[in-house]
């Protein structure tokens, strides 16, 4: 996993968009926003007990798997397109990268963008009430674990969404922090 800022120019959404010079962001930066990251076996996935460690400490009970590619996605582009639209969850967005790549923007304290750059074996939470979207990068492949605590609820709610509980919950945890 490797993150940094990113520049706000209107290229492609899948290139790497860094800055020059790159302006890197550590893991505990990302710990800060409430984003965390974990390192596992993706070949292992179907029996890991690091995997099965984690969803029963944190209660991820709910896990599919989704690959995101032209062949293989229903409505690909339209999707495509519903993720990178800047978003929250009132719920935590787990996804565990089986194969491929893709790429998480989050917005830091000062509403900056930050890239995360995900590769098989990486593994992320991204808190309830982030601000956040996905792209695709220019392999045009990830297949990705979804996991979630009890029932899922994939609802996005497109910014502004200033109003909701969790988006409140987060903005009082980013001043604690
Ligand atoms: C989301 O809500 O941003 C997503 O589900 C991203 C695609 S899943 C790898
Ligand atoms: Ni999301």
């Amino acid at each position: 996993m490797e993150a940094w800022y990113i520049d706000d120019s209107p290229e492609d959404q899948r290139k790497p968009h860094k800055l020059t010079p790159n302006q890197p962001v550590s893991l505990e930066d990302l710990n800060r926003l409430g984003v965390f990251y974990w390192k596992l076996n993706a070949d292992k996935h179907e029996n890991d007990p690091e995997l099965q460690k984690i969803r029963d400490e944190r209660g991820y009970s709910y896990m599919d798997i989704i690959t995101i590619h032209k062949d293989k996605l229903p409505n690909y582009e339209e999707k495509l397109k519903t993720f990178f639209e800047e978003h929250l969850h009132l719920d935590d967005e787990i996804r565990y990268i089986l194969d491929g790549t893709a790429y998480f923007d989050v917005r830091d304290k000062e509403d900056r963008w930050i890239r995360i750059a995900m590769k098989k074996g990486d593994m992320i939470t991204l808190p309830a009430g982030i601000y956040h979207r996905f792209t695709m990068d220019e392999n045009n492949y990830t297949k990705a674990m979804r996991l979630f605590v009890g029932e899922p609820v994939w609802k996005a709610y497109n910014r502004p969404a200033d109003e909701f509980d969790a988006r409140k919950q987060y903005e009082n945890f980013l001043k604690s922090a």
